[in-house]
């Protein structure tokens, strides 16, 4: 049997009940099989970046699951589906944005999957979730390059 493996997932929604949504995604993913969910953050709230519309509500979560990063993967698009994502352009708001962050140790560079996510050290609204559930994974520098952007946490 294939071992298992820690990924880091990202959440991120900015069009219909955000907050509900990422909540029921995190279930969602904690239901997928041969995967555990071992920690999911606080909802964070940011103003969108490179994208558009209402603010976006942020969730990063760790897994350790069996599933190959493409099986995990299509999972997560499931998922997406399931609650109404659509893709019209490039980072249009979205109902549900489900990305695989990190898959243990892994780099993967595929045409339909990039791991370490290209863009995740340039982005507060993920490193600030994922500094709360896994503090060791990111480094003093790292938050400090992404200062200048603004990340709150949402009341729940
Ligand atoms: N996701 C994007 C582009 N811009 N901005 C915020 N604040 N939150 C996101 O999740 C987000 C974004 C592309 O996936
Ligand atoms: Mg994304
Ligand atoms: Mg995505």
């Amino acid at each position: 049997m294939r071992e298992s493996v820690v990924a880091t997932l990202g959440l991120g929604a900015n069009l219909g009940d955000a907050p509900a949504t990422v909540r029921a995604a995190v279930a969602a993913i904690a239901a997928l099989p041969q995967t555990q969910l071992l920690r999911a953050s606080r909802l964070y709230a940011s103003a969108p970046i490179d994208s558009s519309g209402p603010d976006y509500v942020n969730a990063v979560v760790q897994v350790s699951s069996r599933l190959s990063a493409p099986a995990l993967l299509a999972h997560l698009q499931t998922i997406e589906a399931a609650a109404g994502r659509e893709r019209p352009y490039r980072n249009a708001p979205r109902t549900l944005d489900l990305d695989v962050l990190l898959y243990g140790e892994a780099r993967i560079s595929s045409p339909t999957l990039t791991v370490p996510h290209p863009r995740m050290y340039q982005r507060a609204f993920v490193l600030l979730p994922l500094a709360e559930i896994a503090p060791a994974s990111v480094s003093a520098e790292a938050l400090a390059a992404v200062r200048d952007q603004t990340v709150k946490v949402l009341e729940n």
